[in-house]
């Protein structure tokens, strides 16, 4: 089955990867889904929604701050590392991600899609102010500190800038991802359970236009049954043999 993923991915005119959190399950990220999902010990409700942040937004920056700090801890797998790697070498045209821990950019994929935003950026509950903790430094003092962060501009409350349940996500990105899947005719799926929309619209609109499902994941998902190729086993281990 790898070698006909290989095939398949080198026969490609335009490839493109949709990944989910299970592809830094391997860097120590927890997943949301699963066995020691996240959701498990949290209700998504009570966390990741505008509703959760407006009715107690410490509880909600503990989460986000306990998550950075996982996150600000884990490395990118081999996975991450194959898929900047298969771009470098022009197989691969862009990563369009669900995942909010940055760790594609931090592999060195160049072209990716962030559509659940970045756990690494704030913006402002009121103004246009917006933050990439990363480049400004901060990262520590945000995660540290057991205060409510304010916007430096207004005064107002900072929330993450990722996209919560109920949210729209961000529609330059929305749309970018769209475009590239309706022109893609190979798309690899790498561990996402494919229950979020309308992200996992993804891999079903490369199907429709006559595109090539190639999935990796440790066990069937919602997207396994359009997969031409389903690739049992953990994202670091199938990509690293991808690569070979
Ligand atoms: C929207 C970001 C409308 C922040 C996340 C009621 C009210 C409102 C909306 C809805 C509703 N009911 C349904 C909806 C739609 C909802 C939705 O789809 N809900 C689902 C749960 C049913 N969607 C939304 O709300 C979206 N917005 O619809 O807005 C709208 C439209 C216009 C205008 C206004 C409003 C927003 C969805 C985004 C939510 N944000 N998080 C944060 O990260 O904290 S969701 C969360 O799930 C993450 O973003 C994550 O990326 C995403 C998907 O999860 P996965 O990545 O797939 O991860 P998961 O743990 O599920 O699976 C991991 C997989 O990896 C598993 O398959 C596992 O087997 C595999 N795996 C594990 N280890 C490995 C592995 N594979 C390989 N190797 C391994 N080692
Ligand atoms: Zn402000």
């Amino acid at each position: 089955m790898i070698e006909e993923a290989v095939r398949v991915i080198l026969k490609a005119r335009f490839a493109i990867a949709f990944t989910g959190a299970g592809i830094s399950a391997e860097s120590g990220v927890p997943t949301f889904r699963g066995k020691d999902g996240l959701w498990k010990h949290y209700k998504p409700e009570e966390l990741a929604t505008p509703e959760a942040f407006e009715r107690d937004p410490a509880l909600v920056w503990d989460f986000y701050r306990w998550r950075m700090q996982k996150i600000l801890e884990a490395k990118p797998n081999p996975a991450h590392y194959a898929l900047a790697e298969l771009e470098r070498l022009g197989i691969l045209r862009a990563v369009i991600t669900q995942n909010v821990d940055d760790l594609h950019h931090e592999a060195g994929s160049e072209n990716v899609i962030e559509l659940h935003g970045n756990i690494f950026r704030v913006r402002c509950t009121s103004c246009s102010y917006r933050e990439n903790l990363k480049e400004s430094g901060r990262i520590r003092e945000f995660v540290n500190s057991k205060d409510l962060p304010r916007c430096p501009q207004c005064g107002s409350l900072l929330r993450p800038d990722v996209v919560w349940f109920g949210e729209a996500l961000p529609r330059t990105a929305l749309e970018r991802a769209f475009k590239l899947a309706e022109k893609s005719d190979v798309v690899l799926v790498i561990g996402t359970s494919g229950v979020v929309y309308p992200a996992a619209y993804i891999p079903y609109i490369v199907k429709e236009h006559g595109g090539k499902v190639i999935e990796v994941n440790v066990r069937r998902s919602g997207i396994t049954p359009i997969a031409d190729i389903f690739l049992r086993g953990k994202a670091g281990e199938v990509m690293a043999k991808i690569l070979d």
